[in-house]
């Protein structure tokens, strides 16, 4: 008697198991990204459904004190205002530097009630955040900055983010490209910084107005930000998948 309970116990719990299992996998495999085409790719979409079942989405990163704060190293790639830099930036947004971003604007497109333009002031009005957190490059370097800017989560909010918006995509002046998902784009610390350790963002940290994604390595924080599309289906704006680069890589 004792062991039939027993065994019918575990057949229970394993009934139990294997159907939640099979529910939650269902539940989380229609929210993750499309697989990433490769079998190689695969373990991309564990890291997501494992960080996203397992982290709440509320869940912050380590902020740090002023006395953390680090330089960041100079990288020739991505500097604007280095003649010698390799990177191939837009005339437009030459322009725009010298004349220190007086013209400038974010556009805010797609999956919105109120696509439109943002000026660095009307976005500022939107709110801010201040925030010591450290960067990680996936080439092996880190940093340690205070970002200032307006929590992405208030600018969807004010463009009428509509309810089956499920990506944002941000496109910098150098076509530099990333896309994220709703639940980092609502995170609290992802905000669009336009000051750096107090001081308004020097270009090669990408002026006027950079991302920050503290939940990811630092290649999803694009630079120079020039246009946010907001998305139903996901897209890979920059074909980082097709590069063979992770589309998720949460920290
Ligand atoms: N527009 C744009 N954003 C970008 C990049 C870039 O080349 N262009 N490089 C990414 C990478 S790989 C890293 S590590 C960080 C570097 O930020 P930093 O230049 O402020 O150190 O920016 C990210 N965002
Ligand atoms: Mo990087």
């Amino acid at each position: 008697m004792k062991k039939k309970r027993l065994i019918s116990r575990r057949r229970a719990i394993f009934t139990g198991l294997t159907s939640a299992g099979a529910l939650l996998l269902s539940g989380c495999l229609k929210k993750a990204p499309p697989t990433y085409g490769s079998i190689l790719r695969i373990g991309d979409d564990l890291t997501y459904l494992a960080q996203r079942g397992l982290l709440s989405q509320r869940a912050l990163v380590m902020e740090y004190q002023q006395s953390d704060i680090t330089s960041f190293p100079v990288t020739d790639i991505g500097d604007p205002a280095n003649p010698a830099s390799t990177k191939a930036y837009s005339k437009e947004y030459e322009a725009l530097l010298k004349t220190d971003f007086k013209d400038w604007a974010l556009t805010i497109e797609g999956a919105v009630a109120k696509p439109g333009r943002y000026t660095l002031d009307q976005l500022q009005k939107l709110g801010e955040r201040s925030q010591i957190t450290q960067h990680s490059c996936e080439e092996g370097w880190s940093a340690i900055a205070e970002w200032t800017g307006v929590p992405l989560a208030a600018l969807l909010k004010e463009a009428g983010v509509l309810a089956s918006a499920r990506y944002v995509s941000f496109y910098g002046f150098d076509k530099y490209a990333e896309s994220i998902d709703m639940l980092d784009a609502l995170h609290p610390q992802t905000i669009l910084a336009h000051r750096m350790n107090g001081e308004t963002i020097p270009a090669r940290n990408g002026a006027p107005l950079r991302l920050r994604v503290e939940t990811q390595v630092g290649y999803k924080s694009v630079k120079y930000v020039q246009r946010i599309v907001v998305t139903e289906q996901f897209v890979d704006p920059a074909q980082d998948i097709q590069a063979g680069w992770s589309w998720y890589n949460g920290i």
